[in-house]
């Protein structure tokens, strides 16, 4: 069996270190809310999340991502001005200590102002759908690299009071494509070079659980975009239903995801996806391990 569809393909304008690192990379996920998903609430003061994004580096994050508003289904908007309170003092500071800093907006102005603070990533679900300003702002701003940010574009069909409602398709896969392939469009239109752009399906965003297992299964798809890809599956909904620990099932779809080829997963545990990417790594790379006697190196002498 072929495991990849072809090399992990990335996006210009990385950190280095992040540019030319191989195989896939892990983002960890830092919410600054008191309402997602998962960890809403644990890092709504600015001194906790910024020891959390700390904490998410030191277990082994290539980048951290910091959201100010929860796009969990149903959940309300929060404004402009709180989504910037919550977010700019956490990403200045993490900047600052060297940590490669995404920020998880659909506000121009809230984009604005990360990449201000020292964010070199956008990471808009709406694919830029949720602000009309926000390809214009992609297009024309520089991050403390020098360059334009990456932008993460991922599959969107509204918002969060709306979302579930959105879940009709003729065929989920091509239909997702199809959607992202307009979008990039439109955003290379507005000015965004290609090689800054990421494409993600958006698991769990106007999809059911078996959507979302379609998308996963029929991986080639996606590869056909052309771009690198990011993956959100953590401790989604979906991976609920396996009735397992959804950081362990999180980590067995960022296997499935990097052996695939896909440039990021964004993860809230680091652990298990970190050694998901990090096998797929030697599988790709077909590297014999150095010998370390006899055994399998757990000193088992197995
Ligand atoms: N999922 C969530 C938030 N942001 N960004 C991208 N690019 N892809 C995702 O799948 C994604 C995202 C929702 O999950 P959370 O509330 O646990 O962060």
């Amino acid at each position: 069996m072929r495991l990849r569809t072809g090399r992990t393909r990335r996006p210009d304008g990385l950190p280095p270190g992040l540019a030319e690192a191989d195989g896939a990379l892990v983002m960890g996920i830092l919410n600054t809310t008191p309402d997602s998903f998962s960890d809403g609430g644990e890092h709504d003061d600015p001194a906790a999340a910024i020891a959390h994004g700390l904490a998410l580096t030191a277990a082994g994050a290539d980048l951290v991502d910091v959201g100010g508003e929860s796009t969990r289904p149903g959940a309300d908007r929060v404004s402009a001005r709180e989504e910037l309170r919550r977010v700019v003092p956490v990403i200045r500071e993490l900047a600052a200590q060297g940590v490669a800093v995404s920020v998880d907006t659909m506000r121009a102005e809230v984009a604005a102002a990360s990449l201000a603070a020292g964010a070199v990533i956008v990471n808009d679900v709406s694919g830029g759908l949720a602000d009309p300003d926000m390809a214009a702002l992609v297009a024309t701003a520089r991050t403390a690299l020098g360059g334009p940010p990456v932008y993460i574009a991922m599959h969107w069909r509204g918002h969060s009071d709306v979302m579930a409602s959105r879940t009709v398709y003729d065929d989920v896969v091509r239909d997702v494509v199809s959607e992202l392939r307009g979008r990039i469009a439109a955003l290379e239109e507005a000015g965004i070079d290609r090689s800054r752009l990421v494409a993600d399906p958006g698991l769990g965003f106007a999809k059911t659980g078996a959507q979302n297992w379609d998308l996963l299964a029929r991986w080639d798809e996606l590869a056909a975009l052309d771009l690198p890809l990011l993956l959100g599956a953590s401790r989604k909904g979906f991976l609920g239903r396996l009735d397992v620990d959804r950081d362990a099932a999180t980590g067995a779809i960022s296997a499935h995801a990097a052996l695939h080829g896909a440039w990021c997963v964004r993860v809230h545990a680091v652990a298990p996806s970190l050694a998901a990417v990090r096998v797929a790594r030697r599988i790709h790379e077909r590297e014999v391990v150095p010998d370390d006697g006899p055994g399998n190196g757990t000193g088992a002498g197995r």
